[in-house]
């Protein structure tokens, strides 16, 4: 779809672009000739990524508020943006909450819900002053319907879901749009290993056996497709599993 003729080209800031569906949204946002401001901590693979695509490489902590605030600035100072999208976050072990590890609960709280209220936060008067904003949270199904050894995870998702909701409700007198993609089980390269700290065998055993879990282009393309539909339509909240899950507790595993 192309871009309204008032504002010739889109412009995104997508943060947790240095891989999984943080890097698809931004390579495919690139591909289907958006600017793209591609955000995470790692410079070496955003400059890959920048390499490869166009995209502008800004290395920035999500959860730190000096980095958001040069973020902010870096994005002003090359022409703003309309889109925010936001995929920084993750799953921090998989204990059940009689083991809870502080660490593993203060980073899911802290890049999943801090950081996208921080980013945000940030960005809502530039999205404001554009006068056709779009943000878009990626939380996930984990927000909608909890599971053992889930609790941290759960608890973050569903806390960004909430202010998801909350924002949506806010910034419609902006007329900002504001769309949730809730995915299910989603292979990528590093969600599930850093889950379980590192450990490739257990992290491989959440995909065991499923022929086909969504990989994070099939995430990416509906990401992409929500923010290109015409600025009023909303695609409010955007459920995606793969036909093998048909809820977070019946997942069809073959023979692994
Ligand atoms: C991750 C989805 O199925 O691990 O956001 O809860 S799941």
């Amino acid at each position: 779809m192309s871009p309204t003729n008032s504002h010739p080209q889109h412009a995104a800031v997508v943060t947790g672009a240095s891989s999984g569906i943080g890097e698809a949204t931004a390579r495919t946002l690139a591909a289907a000739g958006w600017k793209v401001f591609a955000v995470a901590r790692r410079a070496d693979r955003l400059a890959k990524l920048a390499h490869e695509t166009g995209a502008i490489p800004v290395a920035a902590d999500v959860t730190d508020d000096a980095q958001v605030a040069a973020l902010l600035a870096a994005v002003g100072a090359a022409g703003g943006i309309d889109t925010l999208i936001n995929i920084a976050g993750g799953a921090r072990g998989a204990d059940y909450l009689a083991e809870a590890k502080n660490e593993d609960w203060e980073f899911m709280l802290q890049a999943n819900v801090m950081g996208t209220m921080k980013i945000t936060r940030a960005f809502l008067p530039m999205l404001r002053a554009h006068g056709e904003g779009t943000v878009l949270n990626l939380t996930s199904t984990a927000g909608l319907v909890s599971y053992e050894g889930g609790s941290g995870y759960n608890a973050a998702k569903a806390a960004q879901r909430a202010l998801t909701q909350a924002l949506r409700l806010e910034e419609v007198e902006h007329n900002i749009r504001v769309i949730e993609v809730l995915p299910g089980l989603v292979h990528t390269e590093e969600f599930a290993l850093r889950r379980m700290g590192g450990d490739r065998e257990l992290a491989q055993k959440a995909y065991a056996g499923v022929a086909k879990p969504l990989t994070a282009g099939d995430v990416a393309d509906i990401i992409s497709y929500a923010v290109n539909v015409p600025h009023h339509v909303n695609l409010d909240e955007i459920v995606v599993r793969p036909v093998a899950q048909a809820a977070a507790h019946k997942l069809i595993r073959g023979q692994a």
